[in-house]
């Protein structure tokens, strides 16, 4: 099958990149900042953002959608629960979670701190933003008391989704009330493959 990714550094573009890398397939990178927003990535992505792939000529975005099926090529890799088994439920609801509880948070954060115009940026959000993350991490601090992973007590992709917004949280120093939280990323950090980065 021939893979591209379009991708950007430090992004969701590394969840993408992990599991490509955890899975063992080849791809061809299409990589920068220039790239979001462009005419070419819109093609892809109908919002220009990355991460964006194409496999075998047919577009898909949404990180955790790219990821999933990237798990889903290699079955012998064991990244993932089939479908309709319990497991591949469980790995819909840490994605789904991590995605609408907390990253929405954080991203909403960043929006206001960095990525919109400095005119449209509002300066009262990062508290609440903060707050709502922590009332959802409780939860995923609970489920990762006594096992390392978050399905079936294995690594899987759902860590590679789940663990870049555990780190991004992480980069904002929102974990201090969560040992088992900073511990997950650790774990995260070493594995061969990991990209997601420190800081
Ligand atoms: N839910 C999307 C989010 C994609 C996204 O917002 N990507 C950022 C980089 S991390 C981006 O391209 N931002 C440009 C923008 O917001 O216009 C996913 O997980 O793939």
């Amino acid at each position: 099958m021939k893979i591209t990714l379009y991708e950007y550094g430090p992004t969701r573009s590394q969840r993408a990149r992990w599991a490509l890398l955890e899975a063992g397939l080849e791809y061809e990178s299409v990589e920068g900042r220039a790239l979001i927003h462009s005419d070419e990535l819109r093609k892809i992505h109908p919002l220009g953002k990355v991460p964006a792939a194409v496999f075998d000529g047919k577009p898909l975005f949404e990180s955790a959608a790219i990821c999933t099926y990237i798990a889903d090529l290699v079955p012998e890799k064991k990244l993932i629960a089939a479908s309709g088994t319990w497991e591949r439920a469980l790995h819909d609801q840490w994605v789904a979670f991590a995605l609408s509880e907390l990253e929405a948070f954080l991203w909403h954060s960043a929006r206001n701190q960095f990525v919109l115009p400095e005119d449209k940026r509002l300066t009262n959000v990062f508290e609440q933003n903060a707050e709502a993350f922590s009332v959802a991490a409780v939860a995923m601090e609970q489920a990762l008391s006594g096992q390392d992973y978050l399905v079936g007590n294995r690594f899987s992709v759902t860590d590679i989704v789940v663990g870049f917004t555990i780190n991004w949280a992480r980069g904002m120093r929102l974990l201090k009330p969560f040992p088992n939280l900073r511990a997950y990323v650790a774990r995260l950090f070493e594995r061969p493959h990991c990209t997601l980065t420190q800081g």
